[in-house]
């Protein structure tokens, strides 16, 4: 077991947490990864509240932006300012010719092709983990979409609204295969590698502390240099989303020499947020999340949408705007979730673009399915 303790951080553990976040940047290739500088560490006995670490101020929140019309600002501009991680394989990943890919980034071209009827109109803007949510509150973002887990005090005292989750998703941990660790139990007197201003830390603490097991956790502000710390042994264990291990676990060295344990130590429902304040926008980000449910649910993608303006059904009908005027009620063209379908697709057209069979992550679509497959995807009705 490795660890590696640096007393003289001890002081700035909590000025750290407070600023530390997942890494923002681009994830290098895994082969460029083995020379990085290493990454400095700190050991937390506590994780710090999410409150001190994502407040600008006040603990209260921001004040609502009373009267905002982000829906103006964004036509105004022509461009949708969306905030992603950047560095995630399969949500948002700053490729090599610097587009973004993923089901996080397509959740922003939806919004963009709902709003301003053009899916490519995104300035994306790549964020940690500690950033995410002061650039939010300030207003340089209209909306955020980057893997975030949906929790009572971001709702509440952070001030944000959270539209309907796009990925249920649980936190997992990974350990090294000839380890021999099966179960959580297993990891007692271990380290575990983990990223600062996160839901993750705290639920490690929590889990571990309510089962009664002993670890020390290893915290780094770059989920990046987490993911380094685990794959050059020095921690036992690492975790994040499972969703994360499954893609960024791409990224370790040999990713076949490690295993993600099957406990699920969380709930994250991860999806889209906007700023409290604005009850418009908030109604359009979560309509236009929707309509990629109730399109995949009715059986509508990219390739049949056109036919489908022609369908017998009234709910297709008013689904695309043929009929209705749902669009116009929020400001927006009644044809907004037509141009979602076209131009960026139904669920499972953005679901398995990213993760499904033909990624190199096949994640399964599992409580990611429809309500009427089994699953928890549900849009109330488009009428
Ligand atoms: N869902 C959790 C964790 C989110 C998170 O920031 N995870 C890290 C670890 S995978 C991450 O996204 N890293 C990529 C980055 O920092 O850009 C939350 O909302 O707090």
């Amino acid at each position: 077991m490795s660890r590696k303790l640096f007393p003289v951080f001890a002081l700035l553990i909590v000025l750290s947490l407070a600023l530390a976040a997942c890494g923002g940047a681009a994830a290098p290739a895994a082969e460029e990864t083995v020379a990085e500088e290493p990454a400095e560490e700190v050991v937390a006995e506590e994780p710090a509240e999410e409150v001190a670490a994502e407040e600008p101020g006040e603990t209260d929140g921001p004040a609502p932006a009373e009267g905002a019309d982000t829906l103006a600002k964004v036509q105004d501009l022509g461009v949708l300012n969306c905030g992603v991680s950047g560095a995630l394989l399969g949500f948002s990943f700053v490729e090599d010719d610097g587009s973004v890919s993923g089901f996080d980034a397509d959740y922003c071209k939806v919004v963009a092709a709902a709003v301003l009827g053009d899916g490519e109109a995104v300035e994306f803007r790549a964020s940690n983990a500690s950033e995410r949510f002061p650039i939010l509150q300030s207003g340089e973002i209209d909306v955020l979409s980057r893997n975030t887990t949906w929790t009572v005090s971001r709702d509440t005292s952070l001030g944000f609204n959270f539209v309907p989750t796009t990925f249920y998703d649980g936190q997992g941990m990974i350990v090294r295969k000839d380890s021999g660790i099966e179960t959580l139990e297993d990891m007692a007197g271990g380290t575990v590698c983990v990223n600062a201003g996160t839901t993750t830390e705290k639920n490690l603490a929590d889990v571990f502390r309510s089962r009664g097991i002993d670890y020390e956790p290893v915290v780094f502000a770059e989920s990046n240099d987490v993911r380094l710390a685990y794959d050059e042994g020095r921690c036992d264990g690492w975790t994040t989303d499972k969703s994360a291990l499954i893609s960024n676990g791409q990224l370790l060295a040999v990713p076949s020499d490690h295993v993600i344990l099957a406990e699920t130590m969380s709930k994250e429902p991860l999806g889209p947020l906007v700023r409290h304040g604005d009850d418009n926008w908030f109604d359009i980000v979560k309509w236009s999340v929707y309509c990629t449910f109730q399109a995949e649910e009715l059986g509508i993608d990219s390739t049949n949408v056109d036919d489908m303006l022609g369908s017998d059904d009234p709910t297709v009908l008013n689904t695309l705007g043929v009929e209705g005027d749902l669009g116009q009620a929020m400001g927006l063209n009644n044809d907004f979730c037509y141009q979602i379908i076209k131009q960026v697709g139904n669920y499972e057209e953005i679901y398995n673009r990213a993760l499904g069979p033909d990624t190199p992550y096949n994640v399964p679509r599992g409580s990611n399915s429809q309500w009427n497959d089994g699953g928890l995807l549900y849009s109330p009705p488009f009428r």
